[in-house]
């Protein structure tokens, strides 16, 4: 199999409600697409990189660069018989959201030549996955509380709330005192540090939240560690874990006991697929992170969320939480908590590309 074309392509598209997180807040989202096209198949996936970099260090314009200088120019030069062994540019160090973009379109491509479901590729077994959802800082701890009120009566299954120093401790009691049985989770997204914040992150477990995501820098497996060993609420890693590397350091030392796994965080869709073995091995229940994504990005994570050590629900909500309009067909809606996984072959939903086409504000093609 030989690459025909690889298209890159960049739209905007506004979130319906501003989301804020520790480090800033977005509402104008930068969505990057690659679509790759072999044996009269196309492949599709989304990059997750953000507008800023906060998460993480790669933002929008740095993907674009690594994929349209090193990635895609180098997978049109790479011939193989099955489209998830071809590796652009192998020794280029990190970047994973970058190199996800392509690897997970070439999961897409594959299965889409096989005519089976991205979840079979990944041997998902699940028809419908369970799902959450992720609420941005509030101004108020009434609006946070309608929020919840609202998720909870539409069945979402976990409730993530976002949290930063000042909008923490009061503000989850105001949460459990209105909702005393209700599936609640924090993520701080690396806003605090020890130990200064022991206590502070210590006076949470009397909220009986099922975790708390990232709370240290997201370079410090080692205090993660220490924090665990100080508290009772469950420790998650999200920004820790980029690699397969990484798990296994912190499964040896402890650094928490659930992993969010987001496959453009970890550079693709086998490298999630090891970091599950690695957390089912050592008893670690992992579920599958979102990051604003459109309707594409959406499908590759819920296809991953089908693996049986997804055991937790995922920030994998309706598409019309996020958008007045989604980019692909049908759009993604739970019923009863859980959503549906397209059947069709690949991400099974259809990117709309006239709709894409028109929001186009910059696109790159690589031709064979
Ligand atoms: O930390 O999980 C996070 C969104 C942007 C950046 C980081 C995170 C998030 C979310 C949103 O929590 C999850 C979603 O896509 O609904
Ligand atoms: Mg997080």
């Amino acid at each position: 199999m030989k690459i025909r074309r690889a298209v890159l392509r960049e739209l905007p598209l506004r979130l319906k409600e501003f989301f804020e997180i520790s480090s800033g807040g977005t509402q104008a989202r930068r969505i990057v697409l690659l679509t790759i096209e072999a044996d009269g198949c196309e492949g599709w996936s989304e990059c997750v990189a953000a507008e800023t970099p906060g998460y993480s260090y790669e933002t929008t314009e740095t993907a674009w660069h690594m994929l349209t200088r090193w990635l895609l120019p180098a997978l049109m030069e790479l011939e193989g018989d099955d489209a998830r062994a071809l590796v652009p540019v192998p020794w280029l160090r990190g970047h994973r959201m970058a190199r996800a973009t392509v690897e997970m379109a070439l999961w897409d491509l594959e299965a889409k030549r096989r005519n089976v479901a991205l979840r079979e590729l990944l041997g998902g077994e699940a028809e419908s996955v369970p799902v959450g959802v992720s609420i941005g800082i509030q101004r108020t701890d009434a609006a946070l509380i309608e929020k919840v009120g609202q998720y909870l009566a539409e069945g979402y299954r976990k409730i993530k709330i976002k949290i930063k120093p000042g909008r923490d401790v009061d503000m989850l009691g105001a949460v459990r005192a209105s909702f005393p049985d209700a599936p609640v989770m924090a993520d701080a997204n690396s806003a605090y540090a020890l130990p200064a914040d022991l206590e502070r992150l210590s006076a949470m477990d009397e909220f009986d939240l099922m975790m708390i995501e990232q709370p240290l820098a997201h370079d410090d497996l080692l205090d993660h560690a220490n924090l665990q060993r100080r508290v009772e609420t469950p420790v998650c890693l999200d920004e820790s874990i980029r690699s397969h590397g990484d798990v296994r350091l912190a499964l040896h030392l402890g650094s928490g006991r659930i992993v969010n796994i987001k496959p453009g965080r970890v550079g693709g869709l086998a490298s999630s697929l090891a970091i599950h073995d690695a957390c089912r091995d050592a008893g670690w229940p992992v579920w599958c992170g979102g990051m604003l994504e459109s309707g594409i990005g959406r499908a590759h994570n819920v296809a991953l969320a089908t693996v049986p050590g997804f055991t937790l629900p995922g920030d994998i909500s309706n598409s019309c939480r996020y958008w007045a309009e989604d980019i692909v067909f049908p759009e993604f809606q739970m019923a009863d908590g859980l959503m549906p996984v397209p059947d069709g072959p690949g991400i099974g939903v259809n990117p709309r590309k006239e709709r894409i086409d028109r929001l186009t504000t910059r696109v790159e093609v690589f031709e064979a």
